[in-house]
């Protein structure tokens, strides 16, 4: 029996600061609406979809900095997408900051939830590599504090069960670092939806900037090609409050090409029919993993974080 379904991808364009969750969800639902009237079983939402992207503010004051945190999900700003995932039949991934307390302690992550057919969470992600900084840095137009207000994700990268298939959650930044996806990957993961906030205006480095979408389609075309999976990636994107922000909302198959991509800098939605069983070309010759794969040989990728030359490393 073939495993084929259509997917979408749910772009949204620019939040601004003071735009409301109810006024966020509404444009998820219309778009849900969307991707199920083109048959679509499964949609993708931005990372941090709720909200503007505050992390290029600096918050000092707690209590501003914990209005842009959920407490709960479903909550009753978000209840309308997990009735229309019941209703229409259709699952989603969801982007948004959280708070919660674990043994007694308050934490704060940048997480992805998967929702199933049934409006039920079946699956969490909290981000692992944070961009940006602590503090803000000085002479810079745009700051990027993630690594303030968020932890280090502590879930690992799970994958789970659902539609037929293993679905991986990666967050923006991590779709740069081939070990979240080869993670997920050998835990045999078919598809690997992530939402992003990727600005074009930002690193201070004129030419870094003019490749912003290039370099983000690579990472999806190259994790997904290296890994044998389908990826669903979701941009929130357009001038959001004075910052720039990549569209290229792409559906990319496991050879690595892109199979949909979005247009425009507003919400829109993409879909694609996913042929889930196309992998098994690829598992079966380059990317066969247990018969390829030289694990003895990667030691340092779990021991050493930074590079450092070999102690007898010589200039020639
Ligand atoms: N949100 C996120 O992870 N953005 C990063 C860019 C950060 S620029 C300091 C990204 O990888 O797109």
């Amino acid at each position: 029996m073939t495993r084929k379904y259509i997917v979408s991808s749910a772009q949204m364009g620019p939040i601004a600061r003071a735009e409301t969750r109810q006024s966020c969800v509404r444009r998820m639902t219309d778009m849900m609406q969307e991707a199920a009237a083109r048959g679509s079983r499964f949609v993708v939402f931005p990372e941090l979809a709720l909200t503007s992207f505050f992390p290029r503010w600096m918050i000092d004051d707690p209590d501003e900095l914990d209005m842009w945190f959920e407490t709960s999900m479903p909550n009753i700003d978000t209840a309308p997408l997990f009735e229309m995932a019941k209703t229409h039949h259709i699952g989603f991934s969801l982007g948004y900051a959280e708070k919660t307390v674990e043994n007694g302690k308050t934490r704060y992550f940048n997480t992805a939830i998967l929702v199933n057919q049934n409006g039920e969470i079946c699956g969490k992600y909290r981000k692992v590599h944070l961009p940006g900084y602590h503090e803000p840095q000085p002479n810079r137009h745009h700051q990027h504090l993630e690594k303030r207000y968020f932890e280090q994700g502590n879930l690992g990268f799970p994958v789970t069960p659902m539609l037929d298939t293993r679905i991986g959650m990666l967050i923006c930044n991590d779709r740069r670092w081939p070990e979240g996806w080869r993670v997920l990957a050998l835990q045999a993961a078919e598809l690997v939806c992530l939402g992003y906030n990727t600005p074009d205006d930002h690193s201070g480095f004129a030419d870094v900037d003019a490749l912003a979408d290039f370099h983000h389609i690579l990472s999806m075309q190259s994790g997904s090609y290296q890994n044998s999976v389908w990826s669903i990636a979701t941009a929130k994107c357009g001038a959001e409050e004075g910052s720039s922000l990549i569209g290229n909302s792409v559906i990319t198959a496991p050879s690595g090409q892109v199979v949909a991509q979005s247009n425009t800098l507003e919400d829109e939605v993409i879909h694609a029919e996913i042929d889930l069983d196309m992998a098994q070309q690829y598992r079966q010759t380059f990317f066969d993993f247990a018969r390829h794969r030289a694990p003895e040989c990667y030691r340092l990728i779990t021991e050493r974080k930074g590079a450092e030359p070999e102690p007898d490393d010589t200039l020639c």
